[in-house]
């Protein structure tokens, strides 16, 4: 029988008040959204009886023996009335896995479940998996597509770094266990592969991302749709792009679908990330668009620029200058949770309304592509707002 000592209890009770912190929303900002005061997890986060051995007898120093690196671009969705995160857990090792991660509010107090996913391996195994996005498809299963990267074989000798990426599913009725299906079929690599919530024209309906090589997304153009008719043995056929990359916006390098859109009366409600490459490297900002009801490949709002950046600490982590999402949560009061990682280290929420996100993808300006198109935008509402000033004088 091993030992627990006090050093061990401490090392728990610590934890414990950490991850039952009370989270705070913080005032202000810009009326759009609500960010919170702390991160709601951390590699700290992950439970103590995952990276010690709490054996005093065989850990006499009470060292980490698993050490966990960050907890990031988490899946999410409601289930039993919970707020549930699939994290991607990643190790000291750079190995990703999937985790989940449990809370009552949805701002606080996540408790990850005693094991990660035990996610079975498809016929060719992968290196590395990550950034899952969840779906509770109208046919009754909840699927998880997420990205399987392998070492590129035909890379010349030498060469460890060069790699491939390609959309992986599994499925799920309990979240705890997960069935295989094979990896999407696709002409080029892919990820960011996202499963539309309902069948459309009778058919699974994928966002994609297709991309030239392992980073680069070069003539894949933007984010992809594509309609699968089996599931089970899924692959691309045809793929059109829904939402294009520019030359000189957010989305220049690189944009890719964040979680499934949520359904809302005005149409689709679309969260993604975008790129741009900067001397400091790449730039990952959040973003929105709106598709139409009846068809939700056609673009029907583009409010301009970034929706989220990276703020404070947030810029700083393992890969810095990284917003990244693939979960939110849309309540039944219509109160929205974004799950965001920052810069591949950390996760975070922020909260708003589906009445509000409408509002903000319907009335925000499009970008204009250019300097002097954006003055023009910025001098209608300045024109605006100062005869309203002229007629309504607000004391100062
Ligand atoms: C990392 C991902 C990253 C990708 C492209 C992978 O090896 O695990 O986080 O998005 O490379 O840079
Ligand atoms: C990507 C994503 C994320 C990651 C980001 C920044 O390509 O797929 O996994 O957050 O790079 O490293």
């Amino acid at each position: 029988m091993g030992i627990i000592n006090d050093k061990i209890k401490q090392l728990i009770q610590g934890h414990e008040e950490l991850i039952t912190r009370e989270n705070e929303p913080v005032k202000g900002g810009n009326g759009i959204f609500t960010r919170y005061k702390y991160p709601v997890l951390t590699a700290a986060h992950t439970p103590i009886f995952w990276r010690y051995d709490l054996d005093e007898n065989s850990n006499p120093y009470l060292m980490e023996r698993i050490s966990i690196n960050a907890t990031m671009n988490s899946g999410a969705i409601k289930w039993n009335n919970k707020y549930l995160l699939v994290v991607r857990v990643e190790g000291a090792d750079r190995k990703s896995f999937f985790a989940i991660a449990e809370s009552p509010n949805g701002v606080d107090n996540f408790r990850f479940w005693d094991y990660p996913i035990m996610m079975p391996e498809d016929i060719v195994p992968a290196t590395n998996i990550y950034d899952m996005r969840l779906t509770a498809h109208e046919d009754g299963w909840i699927y998880g597509i997420f990205c399987a990267e392998r070492h590129d074989d035909t890379a010349p000798v030498g060469d460890l770094s060069s790699a491939t990426a390609t959309a992986a599913i599994a499925r799920t009725k309990d979240l705890k266990t997960w069935e295989r299906l094979p990896d999407l079929k696709t002409k080029s690599q892919q990820r960011n592969v996202v499963l539309h919530p309902e069948f459309v024209d009778g058919k699974y309906a994928l966002y994609t991302r297709p991309q030239d090589g392992f980073i680069d997304a070069g003539s894949g153009g933007g984010i992809g749709w594509a309609l699968v008719d089996d599931i089970t043995h899924a692959e691309v056929k045809e793929e059109k792009i829904i939402d294009q990359r520019y030359y000189h916006t957010i989305k220049e390098v690189k944009n890719g679908e964040g979680p499934h859109p949520i359904k809302t009366s005005k149409g689709w409600l679309h969260l993604a990330h975008g790129v741009r490459g900067c001397a400091a490297g790449l730039r990952y900002v959040l973003y929105m668009y709106m598709t139409a009801l009846d068809d939700p490949s056609k673009l029907i709002a583009a409010p301009g620029g970034y929706f989220m950046a990276p703020e404070d600490e947030e810029r700083i982590g393992d890969v810095s200058n990284v917003l990244f999402s693939n979960g939110w949560i849309a309540d039944e009061d219509g109160t929205v949770f974004i799950y965001y990682a920052s810069s591949d280290t950390r996760m975070h929420v922020a909260t708003s309304t589906i009445d509000k996100l409408v509002d903000y993808c319907m009335n925000t300006p499009v970008d204009g592509l250019s300097s002097s198109a954006s003055v023009d935008t910025l001098k209608r509402l300045i024109d605006k707002n100062l005869e309203l000033l002229k007629q309504q004088p607000v004391s100062k």
